[in-house]
C-alpha cells in the first residue's frame, strides 16, 4: 500500500488526546497522515556534538513521527543561517536583512545531503514524498542523486518573490533547477506561482503548457497554487465551548465597555507590528474621541531568536510600543496591550470573539492563518472585522475583509475608524462571506488538492511517461 512521507524542517505531532498547542501546519500534516497513513520526518530539534543519523521513531495519534538530531554547526548555518538569514528576508523583500555567506549554502546544502541519507531507508518504492518548505528545498535533488523514483512533491509555505528580486541570491538558478528534481511544485498564491512561472520561462527561457506543467533543465513538471486553510471545524468548535467563552468573558470584564483590536503573529519583521503601532497611533491621534474607549492587544510570540535582526525587531517593538502607552496612557487606561507570550487554541479563539477588529497587517505573507482563524472565532450574529493587508496571500480569498496597503498608516488607520463604526448588518453581510470560504477552502481542501494532484499526474505527463 502506498503511504505518504511528509518531510519537514520540525515536527510537531498533536498530542494524544488531540488538545495541540501547535500552530496550523502540524495540525495539517497530522490529519494528511492519518488518511493517508505514513510518515512524519524532520529534525528532533536538538543538536549532538557529532551527526550519526541516528533515527528516533515514535508511534502516535495515527503518526509515526520520525527525528534526527544535528550539529550545532548544522543548526547555525542552515537554519539560523541559510534558511532564515538568506532566504527568509529574500522572499519577504527584505534583501537588506539578507546575509549571503558561503558557509550558509555549504550548512544548507550539507543538512538536505543529511536528510536525504537519513530519510532514504524509511522510503518504500510505492510511497509518495511530500517535502515542505523553503528549509529543504534541495531535498528532493539529493533524493534523485541516491536513486530515488518515487513521485515527490513540494510545497512552499511562504510567497515565492519576484524574478528580479529572487536573482540577488547568488546561486538562485541552483535552487530553481533542484526544484525540478520534483514532480509536483505548489505555492500559496496565484500570484508566487505566477513570480515562479515567469523566472522559469524569462530567466531560463523556459516553456509553460496548458495542462499547468513547466519544461526546464531537460525536466518537465507540474506546478500549481494550493491555498493553505484551516483546521476549520476544530477550530470554530473550540470557539464555542466553554474554554473560550471562559475567556471571552474575561476580556470582557476588562475590556471595562471598551472596544478592543486585536492581533496575533509571530514576532516577525515580515508581520508589520511596527507599521501596525504605527498606524494605531495615527488612528488616535486623529481620532481623540476615541482615546480611553479602545485598546489594542497586540500578542507576539518571540521566535528565532537567535537571528540578530529578530532581535532588534523585539527591541524596536518594546520602544515603539512603550513610547505610544507613555504619550496616550492615563491613569486607568493604557493603548496598547504587549503581550510576548503564546496561547493556546481555546484560549486566542475567544479573545478574537472579544475583538472587534483583527488587524492582520504583514508587510509580506505566505498565506497568513490568523486571518482565518479570527473569522472562524466570531460570533455569527455580531461578528468583528477582518481588516487585511493586500500583501497576505489570503488577500487572494478574503476579498470582503477590509484590505489595506501596510506601509500607509494613513489606510491603515482609516480602515480602523471604518472597522469600529461599520453597521452589525454590514459585518454579518462579510463575515458570511468570509466565513464561508474559511469552511469550504480548509485544511482538509488543501491536503487533498495537493495529494490528489502528486497521485494523478496530468494525462500528458502520464502519456510521455509511458
Ligand atoms: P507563520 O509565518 O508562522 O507561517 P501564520 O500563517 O500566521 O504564520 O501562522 C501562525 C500560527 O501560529 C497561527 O496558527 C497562530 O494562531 C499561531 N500563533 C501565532 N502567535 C501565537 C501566539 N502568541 N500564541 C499561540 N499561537 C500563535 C508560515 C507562513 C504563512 C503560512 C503558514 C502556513 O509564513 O504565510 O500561512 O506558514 O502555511
Amino acid at each position: 500500500m502506498s503511504r505518504l512521507i511528509v518531510i519537514s524542517n520540525r515536527v510537531s505531532p498533536p498530542a494524544e488526546d488531540g488538545e495541540a498547542s501547535v500552530g496550523g501546519l502540524a495540525m495539517a500534516l497530522s490529519a494528511a497522515l492519518r488518511e493517508y497513513s505514513g510518515i512524519w520526518f524532520g529534525w528532533s530539534g536538538r543538536t549532538v556534538p557529532e551527526f550519526t543519523g541516528q533515527l528516533s521513531i515514535e508511534r502516535g495519534a495515527g503518526v509515526t513521527v520520525a527525528t534526527v538530531d544535528l550539529e550545532e554547526q548544522d543548526r547555525d548555518e542552515y537554519y539560523n543561517g541559510y534558511a532564515n538569514r538568506t532566504l527568509w528576508p529574500l522572499f519577504h523583500y527584505r534583501i537588506d536583512l539578507s546575509a549571503y555567506e558561503r558557509s550558509f549554502d555549504q550548512g544548507y546544502a550539507r543538512v538536505n545531503a543529511r536528510f536525504a541519507d537519513t530519510v532514504l531507508p524509511l522510503v518504500d518504492p510505492a510511497d509518495f514524498v511530500w517535502v515542505h518548505d523553503y528549509h529543504l528545498i534541495p531535498l528532493g535533488q539529493e533524493l534523485r542523486r541516491r536513486g530515488l523514483k518515487n513521485r515527490m512533491g513540494f510545497f512552499l509555505h511562504i510567497h515565492w518573490p519576484p524574478r528580479r528580486l529572487f536573482a540577488t541570491l547568488p546561486n538562485h538558478r541552483e535552487l530553481v533547477q533542484s526544484l525540478f528534481d520534483y514532480d509536483l511544485v505548489g505555492f500559496q498564491t496565484e500570484d508566487s506561482l505566477t513570480a515562479f512561472q515567469e523566472y522559469v520561462v524569462q530567466s531560463e527561457g523556459g516553456v509553460l503548457h496548458p495542462d499547468g506543467t513547466a519544461e526546464a533543465f531537460g525536466r518537465r513538471i507540474q506546478l500549481g497554487s494550493f491555498p493553505i486553510g484551516l483546521d476549520a471545524e476544530p477550530f470554530t468548535a473550540a470557539a464555542n465551548g466553554e474554554s473560550a467563552a471562559g475567556w471571552r468573558e474575561r476580556m470582557r470584564q476588562s475590556l471595562a465597555g471598551r472596544q478592543m483590536i486585536m492581533g496575533v503573529d509571530r514576532l516577525d519583521y515580515s508581520k508589520g507590528l511596527e507599521e501596525r503601532f504605527l498606524a494605531y497611533e495615527d488612528y488616535l491621534r486623529t481620532t481623540p474621541e476615541a482615546q480611553e474607549r479602545v485598546f489594542l492587544l497586540q500578542v507576539a510570540t518571540p521566535s528565532r531568536g537567535d537571528v540578530p535582526a529578530y532581535q532588534e525587531i523585539r527591541a524596536r517593538l518594546d520602544a515603539v510600543s512603550g513610547r505610544i502607552n507613555g504619550a496616550f496612557a492615563t491613569a486607568d487606561w493604557v493603548p496598547i496591550r504587549y503581550v510576548n507570550r503564546s496561547y493556546r487554541r481555546d484560549e486566542l479563539a475567544g479573545m478574537y470573539r472579544a475583538a472587534c477588529i483583527g488587524l492582520v497587517t504583514p508587510l509580506r505573507d505566505g498565506m497568513n492563518l490568523v486571518a482565518k482563524e479570527y473569522v472562524a472565532a466570531q460570533d455569527p450574529t455580531d461578528p468583528g472585522v477582518l481588516v487585511l493587508s493586500q500583501f497576505a496571500g489570503a488577500a487572494e480569498q478574503m476579498g470582503e475583509a477590509l484590505i489595506v496597503n501596510p506601509f500607509s498608516r494613513e489606510e491603515m488607520s482609516d480602515a480602523i475608524r471604518r472597522g469600529l463604526s461599520m453597521s452589525k448588518a454590514e459585518r454579518v453581510r462579510r463575515w458570511e462571506s468570509l466565513m464561508h470560504g474559511v469552511q469550504t477552502q480548509d485544511v482538509t481542501a488543501w491536503r487533498d488538492a495537493f495529494v490528489q494532484a502528486l497521485m494523478h499526474p496530468p494525462a500528458v505527463e502520464a502519456a510521455e511517461a509511458t
